[in-house]
């Protein structure tokens, strides 16, 4: 949503700002404040209060419950098959719009961790890429990337510019084609809590990942840290011996 102007009816401004309340401060179920308290904190009418709350109704951003007030909806969750699949694929499959924000992009001597994940020397560079990902707007997850630089550097766009990183892979030629991948329960730590603008200490899912491609050459290290709120994970299981 746009930076609110002079020109700006009231209750949209106060509907950009219950918005990044809802999204980024409250959690699923929590209670808004009552519509006297908005009044009061917005300086505003009645009718431009239930305006903004009737538009965040219709969003699905929250519920209303006759005679308690208005919760906040749960946000739609997105459900990850473990097909090696990009981010961009994941949101887009669920009719949302990938974004991708960036923190930082270096080209750095691999560690002793990052070169036994990709099969490297240490002290062979990587370009290491750390981003913000979100679905229409909203922060999904931190995601931290090594990959050989001489696998793509040539092909490296301004990092500001990446959007799916495996579009670029894919534009060196570099096709994952099947990875290793372990995922573990832990929580945000402050800084990542801060990147994502959710709780510190709120839930993640950590999804570390070492992709490799058709010759079996390690291509990329993925970390990610998934909202756990917004992601599962789905998997397809078989009795052994069944097809
Ligand atoms: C996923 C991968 C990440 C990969 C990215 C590519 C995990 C843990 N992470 O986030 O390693 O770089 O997808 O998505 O699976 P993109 O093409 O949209 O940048």
């Amino acid at each position: 949503m746009s930076a609110p102007t002079s020109h700006t009816p009231k209750w949209e401004t106060v509907l950009s700002h219950l918005e990044i309340e809802v999204r980024d401060v409250l959690k699923p179920h929590d209670p808004l404040p009552s519509e006297r308290d908005l009044m009061v904190t917005f300086g505003v009418s009645r009718m431009t209060i239930r305006e903004a709350l009737r538009n965040l109704v219709e969003a699905g951003a929250v519920y209303r419950v006759q005679g308690s007030g208005t919760f906040v909806a749960e946000p739609s969750r997105v459900s990850k098959s473990l097909a090696l699949t990009s981010f961009t694929d994941d949101i887009r499959s669920r009719g949302m719009r990938p974004g991708a924000t960036l923190v930082s992009c270096t080209t750095v001597p691999a560690t002793p961790q990052v070169a036994g994940d990709l099969g490297l020397r240490v002290g062979v560079m990587v370009i290491n890429l750390v981003r913000v990902r979100t679905a229409d707007e909203a922060s999904m997850c931190l995601e931290r990337v090594w990959i050989p630089a001489d696998l793509v550097a040539a092909q490296m766009p301004d990092p500001k510019e990446i959007e799916s990183l495996y579009d670029v892979m894919a534009g060196a030629n570099i096709l994952p084609t099947s990875a290793e991948q372990t995922i573990t329960a832990d929580v945000f730590d402050d800084n990542e809590a801060a990147l994502l603008h959710v709780p510190e200490k709120s839930p993640c899912l950590r999804v570390a990942r070492i992709a490799y491609d058709t010759r079996g050459r390690a291509v990329e290290r993925g970390h990610s840290a998934y909202r756990a709120d917004r992601y599962d994970f789905r998997v397809t299981i078989r009795r052994p011996g069944s097809l």
